[in-house]
Parts: C-alpha cells; structure tokens; sequence
C-alpha cells in the first residue's frame, strides 16, 4: 500500500514538470524605443540600429527582441541586409550574439549607398525558417 502510494507521487510530478516547460514561463518583451515591429509566422521580432542614425559606410549594430509563441525565441538568427532594385547586398556579413531573453545584437553592418533597403531576418525555428523583411532608407 505504501508502495504504490509513492510511485503515485512520482508520477504526478513527473507529469507537472513535463506539462510546464520553462520557454512558456518567461517573459517575453518587445525592445524598448524599437524602430520597427515585424510580425509573421507566429512571431513579432522588434529591432532598433545603434546608433540609431545610420551613417553611410559607417558600421552599426542591430539589437533584436524575438518573441514566439512559446515564449522567448533562442533559436539561429541570419540577417542580411540588401537593396532589391540593385540585386546587391552589403559588404560585410555580420554575426550575431544571443543575450538571453529573446534578445540578440549583431554586428558589424555597413551600408555603403543611399537608396532603399532592407533588413531580412530569417527565424530558424522547430517549424521551419521564417523569414521577416524590413525596407528602410538610411
Ligand atoms: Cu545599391
């Protein structure tokens, strides 16, 4: 009788502690004083560009906030920036650190001609990639 009553406790927490994973319980926040706010494919990604004036060939950095349906995104990032009209992207490519919390910055990037940009973010989630465009003009 004791016997099965503790292997009935076990169970239960086991059952607890799979039914709650710890991505769920976190909270997830858009970046404060963000530039844009992208949304598809279940996520809303918000940057902002340091400084926040792009200069031409002046580098820069890109700070992001990801949120997911489940809270926090901790998955693979690429970004590229490129101006569609001319079929030619940036000269640098940059590489990006995970700061916890849904929050990545990448660095370095460099524009080096006026005109229209954008940002592509692709997401590389359990789903698949998921790709989020952001036109600019510097
Ligand atoms: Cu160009």
């Amino acid at each position: 009788m004791n016997g099965r009553r503790r292997i009935g406790a076990s169970a239960v927490l086991l059952a607890c502690g799979l039914s709650l994973p710890a991505a769920a319980s976190e909270v997830c926040a858009r970046l404060p004083e963000a530039k844009d706010v992208l949304s598809g494919g279940g996520y809303e990604l918000s940057y902002r560009t340091e400084p926040e004036a792009i200069r031409l060939n002046a580098p820069f950095a890109l700070l992001l906030a990801v949120c997911g349906p489940e809270g926090p995104f901790a998955g693979r990032i690429d970004i590229d920036a490129d101006m569609p009209a001319h079929r030619h992207g940036m000269n640098y490519q940059p590489t990006f650190d995970q700061l916890g919390g849904g929050r990545y910055r990448a660095a370095i990037l460099a524009l080096h001609m006026r005109g229209d940009w954008r940002f592509r973010f692709t997401l590389h989630g359990a789903d698949g990639p998921v790709r989020l465009d952001a036109p600019f003009r510097p």
